[in-house]
């Protein structure tokens, strides 16, 4: 997969009907691949870098045998008008030659470009290909190119702008100046060692120490704020739960603006989970409306409320509506005994009816510390009340919060964690008095942990992993 030496091809735009779709070559073949499909005032390869060129793609002489070359346009055909722009190594997107050719959108164009393309000599790009040659050739680091997928696939403004700081480098900048510190201690420890061979082993001084402790308080702040920045990439989920019949789906709808789910006077109307996402403080929450739980023999239903249960699980919060309007029952009980040990917020619904659950047996109810809303899913009331109280029981309310320099995805999480071990590891050895071999041992993998992070330690295998994960023509 890591070969650099060809030309790739694929279309960089999805292929719905729309105004214009892009199709990239890149590789040192880029120019001469272009010039074979593409007519207009100057020759490509003679074309100097970021310039645009306006023309005609046609088709080139197919390889293809004679049964292939019946369904393809013939030699000349023309494919469309195009306007091809030329970027020359290394100032490219992949630092080399590249060529972006701009067609008309749709089914057609961008799809017959592209093979007339690879039939004069490229090859269709594996997944995530372009930006895997940026970062073979230099151009990103191994988060920053991780952050290209990020960028399009962000669905909230917040999950944008982590992405785009990502993407910038500020992430990147920050372990680079914690992984110069951490070397340096290294380079101190393992020079001491060196020094003091025939002495037997030496202790760590007292400020390299002090060092390695900043580096390890530096990584425990990002790892802090981490499970926040995940929440804004990943989105969370919050499934609403209750005994059949208090509202949850007309409150699901109310919350989502918009009539999804199913309301009925007939308890146990809900049986699938519906889901869906509102942007709850710039930060991509999905909401499900589930069967409500309660003892049943019905067989439908019972599967109902056992999706209903793994919702419980799965979710970083419940919303638990709860009857206002009724005496509290034995089924709210064991509602209550079922949501043990969630992070639950309750909506004491049908307020427009006089109330018969105080807001302090609700509270009971759930434990005591769970915040309530008192709300009127039909009249539509206290839901944006409701909707603030749910992003800070989220711990989302803080619209502060600063997210330039953010772990947000799992391997980053993973690996910085396991770098912080390491330096624990370090540090208590350190302490000690352990010989400084066994503290420069530990200090090295830490260091290795955080370079799995930017792309400094980086093996094949994982560079595989990761872009795997890319769709073609990025
Ligand atoms: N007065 C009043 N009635 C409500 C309110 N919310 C829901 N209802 C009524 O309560 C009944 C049940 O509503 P649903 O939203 O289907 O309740 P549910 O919790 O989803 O019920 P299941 O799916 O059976 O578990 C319907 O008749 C709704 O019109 C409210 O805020 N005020
Ligand atoms: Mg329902």
């Amino acid at each position: 997969m890591l070969s650099l030496g060809d030309t790739i091809a694929a279309a960089a735009t999805g292929g719905g009907p729309a105004g214009l779709a892009v199709v990239r070559v890149s590789g040192p073949g880029a120019l001469g691949v272009a010039d074979a499909v593409f007519r207009g005032a100057t020759a490509l390869s003679a074309a100097p870098t970021h310039t645009l060129h306006h023309g005609w793609a046609v088709a080139p002489p197919t390889r293809a045998g004679p049964a292939l070359a019946r369904l393809e346009p013939s030699a000349g055909a023309t494919l469309d008008e195009v306007v091809v722009a030329v970027f020359r190594a290394p100032r490219s997107y992949t630092r080399e030659d590249v060529v972006e050719f701009s067609c008309h959108g749709g089914e057609w164009s961008a799809r017959r470009l592209l093979a007339s393309l690879l039939a004069s000599g490229a090859r269709l790009a594996g997944p995530g290909e372009f930006t895997l040659r940026a970062f073979l050739n230099g151009r990103l680091d191994l988060a920053q190119a991780e952050a290209v997928a990020d960028v399009i696939h962000a669905a909230t403004s917040r999950a944008h702008e982590l992405a785009l700081s990502q993407l910038k480098g500020e992430l990147s900048a920050r372990l680079e100046a914690i992984g110069e510190r951490l070397a340096d201690a290294v380079a101190e420890v393992e020079a001491r060692v060196d020094f003091a061979e025939d002495v037997g082993g030496i202790e760590v001084p007292a400020h390299v120490v002090a060092a390695i402790e900043g580096v390890d308080r530096e990584l425990a702040e990002l790892l802090a704020a981490s499970s926040f920045a995940r929440a804004v990439r990943e989105g969370l989920r919050v499934p609403l739960v209750g005994r059949p019949n208090v509202g949850k789906s007309s409150l699901f709808n109310a919350l989502v603006g918009e009539d999804r789910a199913i309301v009925a006077a007939v308890p146990g109307t809900t049986r699938d989970r519906v889901s869906e996402t509102i942007d709850l403080e710039g930060i991509r929450v999905t909401l499900s409306d589930t069967a409500g739980l309660r003892a049943t023999p019905e067989p439908v239903e019972a599967l109902g409320i056992a999706r209903t249960e793994r919702a419980i699980e799965e979710g970083a919060a419940v919303l638990w509506v709860v009857d206002g309007s009724a005496p509290l029952c034995d089924e709210d009980h064991s509602v209550a005994a079922r949501l043990k040990g969630r992070r639950i917020t309750i909506a004491l619904n049908k307020r427009d009816r006089p109330g018969v659950v105080r807001v302090e047996e609700a509270q009971a109810l759930a434990g005591g510390h769970a915040p309530v809303v008192a709300v009127s899913a039909t009249r539509g009331e206290g839901v944006d009340e409701l909707r603030a109280t749910l992003a800070c029981e989220l711990g989302l309310e803080s619209g502060e919060r600063s997210l330039a320099v953010a772990v947000s995805t799992p391997r980053h999480i993973e690996a910085l964690e396991r770098a912080k071990e390491a330096l624990g590891r370090g540090i208590t050895a350190a302490r000690a008095a352990a010989p400084g071999e066994i503290v420069a041992l530990e200090l090295g993998e830490a260091l290795r942990a955080i370079g799995e992070v930017t792309g400094r330690a980086a093996s094949e295998d994982l560079l595989e992993r990761i872009f795997s994960r890319f769709c073609i023509g990025k």
